[in-house]
């Protein structure tokens, strides 16, 4: 597993960390209704000092919270300096409903993002049933200037190749819900096999569903096949490095 940048949950008062850093960084979930107060902290180490942001995709915000640096318009959450603190507030409204991805819009944003600074909001339908199984999975690669490695490495949540990506794990009758995220500058294909689903809840069925740039698709099912499955991209240079995992279906 590679350690870029990543986004760490924090204790109340920063105190410490909650948890490691980890690509992706925590997942926000709440309600259509809720209201989402989010505790940044810039904590880079000297050697990567830079500001950063959270911009929130789904959610509604004014510009203060936006997380957008934007030159000498900037506003107050579009730059947290090294070591500085900002509090965003986010409304989950009736269309926020579904699953958005947020990520560092600071002044150098690009770079950050493909770094692995970006995680998952999920905002589920006021008191709706929650599927039994529901991951994030995140598209994205780990190029040679964020990793000082010689090869690019094509990721799922910060991970390569089947076995160190995420195995996901299900029961047959369980609801699975997969909310899959492109977060680089790459249209993927997520593809799984044994299994299909309607694309964005409508009639059409897929087992092979695009998902662009900062997109978001969620692949719902009732489990019914078991066994060992394979999930990856279906850009063939994107799976072949690295970008698959292992679906795991018990009876
Ligand atoms: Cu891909």
């Amino acid at each position: 597993m590679f350690r870029a940048f990543a986004y760490q949950l924090m204790t109340e008062g920063f105190a410490a960390a909650a948890g490691p850093a980890a690509i992706p960084g925590p997942t926000l979930e709440c309600e259509v209704g809720d209201v989402l107060r989010v505790h940044v902290r810039n904590g880079l180490p000297d050697k990567y000092a830079q500001a950063i942001t959270m911009h929130p995709h789904g959610v509604r915000y004014t510009p203060e919270y936006d997380g957008a640096y934007m030159g000498d318009f900037t506003r107050a959450g579009g730059y947290i300096g090294p070591g500085e603190e900002f509090t965003y507030t986010w409304e989950a409204i009736p269309e926020s409903a579904g699953a958005w991805p947020y990520h560092d819009h600071g002044p150098n944003h690009t770079l950050n993002s493909m770094r692995g600074l970006f995680g998952a909001i999920i905002i589920h339908p006021k008191d709706a049933p929650r599927p039994d199984v529901e991951r994030v999975l995140f598209l994205h690669s780990l190029a040679p200037p964020t990793t000082g490695l010689k090869r690019v490495f094509q990721c799922i949540n910060g991970c390569a190749y089947a076995g160190n990506t995420p195995t996901i794990e299900a029961k047959v009758g369980q609801n699975v819900a997969l909310h899959v995220f492109g977060i680089d500058d790459a249209f993927h294909d997520f593809h799984m096999h044994g299994h299909r689903w309607h694309k964005d809840g409508g009639n059409f069925v897929s087992d092979n569903q695009t998902v662009g740039p900062a997109e978001t698709i969620t692949v719902r099912f009732k489990e019914d096949n078991p066994g060992r499955w394979l999930y990856h991209c279906h850009v063939m240079s994107h799976q072949d490095n690295g970008m698959a995992g292992f679906y795991l279906v018990t009876p």
